[in-house]
């Protein structure tokens, strides 16, 4: 009854902040994401007759509010299967944890994938999706590969591939500015957001074009036109996160100091964009001939700590062998 899984953190062109629904963690507008390869989480799972509760062991450490989101996992699992037995869970992040490089997405699509393997469920891609969900809004989304859609329908949430890594093979190159966890969880910055900016209602009303373009200009593989469209989306996201009381300032020196640079190369001719999510690390996507220099320019930069390379990756699976 143990299986393990591996999965990649995504990073979303066209953004999820805010939810529809506290209950089952429902985002309120869709998204769109590419699933970074080059970064991963593996996650153990074991059901043991012996244990009382659930363990769960995150980078070899216990966290009261990951474990308790993993156990209402683990609880749609077990319901499925008709059993009681809890879990030990060990998940181990080859990158920062909880600093805006969405490690609870990879965390959550590996957990769903290990328990339903443990458990011998085999699930809709559907019903998957819905679980990771209660982790991780963004979950879903690396359940699948390549560049994914997420899209809301009534109360369930669908998850399709919209290119695969080798349809467009895009590069990330990440610009890690801090590598502590960051002050502000996304769940509750959400929240707050959804309460007090002035510009959360504009966020979601604008949010369906933006997604309309953005999956327009991958399907055309329109760089540019994705380029302009995610930048934008980002800051707008970025608006809604920095006029929240208190404000979510995510950015540091460092990181407005690779927006400026990552723009100026795009206007050199260099094909290369950025996103920034509920951190402050950069994601600068590219077409793989700038990746070498995008990745000297920003290293290059004062308080850039360390810089990761990543190809588009594959969804959640299962490890053949596991230890
Ligand atoms: C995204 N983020 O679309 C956006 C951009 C953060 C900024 O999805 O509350 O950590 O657990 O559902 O999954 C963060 O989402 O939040 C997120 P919860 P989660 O990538």
């Amino acid at each position: 009854m143990r299986a393990v899984a591996v999965a990649h953190p995504n990073v979303a062109l066209v953004k999820y902040w805010g939810k529809r629904a506290r209950a089952g963690n429902l985002p309120a507008t869709g998204s769109l994401s590419l699933v970074l390869g080059g970064l991963a989480t593996e996650t153990s799972v074991r059901f043991d007759p012996h244990l009382a509760r659930d363990r769960v062991l995150l980078d070899g450490r216990e966290d009261a509010e990951t474990s308790a989101r993993v156990s209402a996992c683990l609880d749609e699992l077990r319901r499925e299967a008709g059993v009681g037995l809890r879990a030990t869970v060990e998940s181990r992040n080859d990158f920062p944890t909880g600093a805006g490089l969405a490690s609870s997405a990879s965390g959550f699509a590996a957990l769903v994938t290990a328990g339903a393997g443990a458990l011998g469920l085999q699930l809709e891609d559907q019903r998957l999706a819905e679980i990771a969900r209660l982790g991780s809004g963004s979950a879903p989304r690396s359940l699948l590969g390549g560049v994914v859609l997420l899209t809301n329908r009534d109360a369930t949430t669908v998850c399709e591939q919209v290119a695969a890594p080798a349809d467009w093979p895009l590069e990330i190159v990440v610009a890690v500015t801090t590598t502590g966890p960051k002050e502000t969880s996304s769940r509750i910055g959400m929240a707050l957001s959804e309460q007090t900016s002035p510009y959360y209602d504009a966020w979601v009303e604008t949010h369906g074009a933006d997604l309309a373009a953005g999956l327009a200009a991958v399907r055309a593989r329109d760089f540019p036109a994705l380029a302009g469209l995610a930048e934008h989306n980002c800051l707008k996201m970025h608006a809604v996160m920095l006029t929240t009381r208190p404000p979510l300032i995510y950015w540091t020196p460092a990181t407005l100091a690779c927006l400026h640079r990552i723009q100026e190369m795009r206007r050199d001719g260099v094909p290369v964009f950025f996103t920034v999510d509920a951190g402050p690390q950069v994601k600068a996507v590219c077409l793989p001939q700038a990746a070498d220099d995008v990745a000297t320019a920003l290293a290059g930069i004062p308080g850039v700590l360390r810089i990761l390379r990543s190809p588009l990756g594959e969804g959640a699976r299962l490890r053949a062998n596991p230890d």
